[in-house]
């Protein structure tokens, strides 16, 4: 009996460690989702670092609107890294699955960062708004440098 409950709560913590994969119907469609995730995310930060750069003048509605797309996008494209999705069109590198702790440090800092940005465009100070996306492009690319191949 003991040995059963022991084996039980063995399984339950596997489980419940383990990360927790969205199901698709094919490989493909988990790299397509996590790659469209991740393009939309980049053109919607993309207009908020053109503000935060000064190549278009600050717009705090649009900044905000934007900052909010990529906090809600931000949080997609893990859940579509599982199992024999390492391989196809994918520049994703094996470190993904070998590090999967490290893997999802890097993710829940790029979350929690969209969430700052979202607040830092709220506060319609465009210093403000500078710094929270110099922080978030910084996980971006530190992800991109350590799981992102060429
Ligand atoms: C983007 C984008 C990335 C990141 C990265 C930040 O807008 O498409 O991949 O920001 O360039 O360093």
């Amino acid at each position: 009996m003991k040995v059963i409950a022991s084996f039980a709560l063995a399984a339950s913590v596997v489980v419940c460690s383990a990360p927790a994969f969205a199901q698709f119907a094919k490989p493909e469609d988990a790299i397509k989702y996590r790659q469209s995730a991740l393009f939309v995310m980049s053109q919607n930060f993309g207009r908020v670092g053109a503000m935060a750069n000064g190549r278009v003048p600050f717009d705090a509605k649009v900044a905000i609107e934007n900052a909010e797309i990529v906090a809600d996008l931000a949080q997609l494209p893990w859940a579509a890294f599982g199992p024999g999705t390492d391989k196809g069109n994918t520049r994703a590198k094996p470190e993904v699955w070998t590090e999967q702790a490290k893997f999802k440090e890097h993710s829940d800092k790029l979350v929690a960062d969209t969430v700052k940005l979202v607040a830092a465009a709220k506060t319609g100070n465009i210093d403000t708004l500078k710094t929270a996306f110099g922080s978030t492009a910084a996980s971006c690319k530190a992800c991109h440098d350590a799981f992102r191949g060429q």
